[in-house]
């Protein structure tokens, strides 16, 4: 009796311990990096919640393996605070997978991370076009700049605009915006009338709308980080910009879905170049925003989060194809030429840059129902990237 007692726990110790191995190795970890605290939150926030539907709607495993999602809050403004953790990420944790990246300098300084350690890195959010070449490890399922920037460029050109004054935000995204407006918008015959810069953090927009005005455009072109958009819109109710017959046009940062509802009538007739409106017509769509809203105390989902669902995708759709292997480099080509239906609509990730391809639309804010949206009334079809060299 009592040795049989012994022999069953010995069994049991044993059984326990080899449990454990084996679900280590059936477990992929995913190091989640974001901002969920400082002036970038809303983009963690939003990236992370569509991380946690993907696994809601799609189950906690892919290809036989667990999916664990190990969070760390990068507070968003410095560079070596995320080159960190995802260190610490890979070294303590023993991620298989980073991913996540609210801000492009966030991005640009963990490239290095990913190649040195051959961790695939999953761009979710940033967007200046150089990202995809920092590392051969990196993949991006958000967005760049140089897409939304040279469809609303060409757009303008076209509908009667003939100066424009930029304003766009002061670090990497800003720049590839300005010049990818410029190079698509001057060639067709209009005028930058002016091109001012404001900072990243706390900026007060009134003296650049001040400017902007003197200059008298037919429309102001602006670009500025999620999260901003409310700020500057009413300043530029404020300052009279809209009744002296300015247009607002940009990329669709400025109109983002998780603030839109709430910046009242000044940003009504604001057109912008977008990937994702929470009011894109299509079954995937619908069914996301509602089971997005659903989970989230009736948050609308804006552009970020759909960047961290699709990235949960690509994830999900690559381990099928590896047999749920993460071996570096054969993940990453696992996932080169990977197509599917996003809420925001068909998507590639491109062979050769790892970088998105996707639908730019023409949106304008229209109030339906009585909520704001983003309405798309036009598209240019799997814009890949023009801001590759
Ligand atoms: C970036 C681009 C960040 C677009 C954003 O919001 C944005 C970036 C935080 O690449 O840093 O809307």
């Amino acid at each position: 009796m009592r040795m049989t007692r012994y022999a069953t726990l010995a069994t049991l110790a044993a059984g326990l311990a080899l449990g454990a191995g084996a679900r280590a190795q059936d477990t992929v970890k995913i190091g989640l990096i974001l901002p969920m605290t400082g002036p970038f939150a809303s983009t963690g926030k939003q990236v992370e919640a569509a991380v946690r539907l993907y696994i809601a709607r799609n189950g906690g495993t892919a290809a036989g393996k667990k999916i664990e999602v190990i969070l760390k809050d990068d507070t968003g403004v410095q560079p070596e605070t995320t080159k960190r953790l995802a260190q610490e990420l890979i070294v303590q944790d023993k991620v298989a997978i980073l991913a996540g990246f609210g801000l492009t300098p966030l991005a640009r300084a963990t490239a290095p991370v990913a190649t040195e350690a051959k961790v695939p890195m999953i761009v979710m959010a940033a967007g200046t076009s150089i990202i995809t070449n920092d590392s051969p490890f990196i993949l991006r399922t958000s967005f760049t700049l140089a897409q939304s920037a040279s469809v609303i460029a060409a757009w303008a050109a076209k509908s009667n605009i003939k100066k424009v004054f930029t304003i766009v935000s002061d670090f990497a995204p800003g720049i590839d915006g300005e010049n990818s407006f410029k190079s698509g918008f001057a060639p067709s015959g209009g005028t930058i009338v002016g091109e001012l810069r404001t900072p990243l953090q706390n900026p007060d927009f009134a003296p650049f709308l001040q400017r902007a005005k003197d200059a008298a455009p037919d429309a102001v072109f602006v670009f500025l980080p999620s999260g901003q958009g409310a700020a500057f819109m009413k300043q530029f109710a404020e300052r009279g910009l809209a009744g002296a017959g300015i247009k607002l046009i940009g990329p669709g940062d400025v109109t983002d879905d998780d603030i839109l509802n709430g910046m009242g009538q000044p940003a009504i007739g604001t057109i912008t170049a977008h990937f994702y409106s929470a009011a894109h017509d299509s079954k995937e769509n619908k069914a996301y925003v509602e089971a997005f809203e659903k989970a989230n105390a009736g948050m609308r989902p804006n552009f970020m989060s759909v960047g961290g669902y699709d990235g949960m995708h690509l994830i999900y759709e690559t381990l099928k194809k590896t047999g749920g292997k993460v071996d570096g480099m054969a993940f990453v080509d696992a996932a080169k030429g990977m197509t599917w239906t996003s809420p925001r609509g068909p998507v590639k990730i491109e062979p050769d840059t790892r970088d998105i391809t996707q639908n730019i639309y023409i949106r304008k804010v229209e109030n339906v129902g009585g909520k704001l949206y983003n309405v798309e009334f036009d598209k240019v079809e799997m814009v890949k990237d023009p801001g590759k060299k």
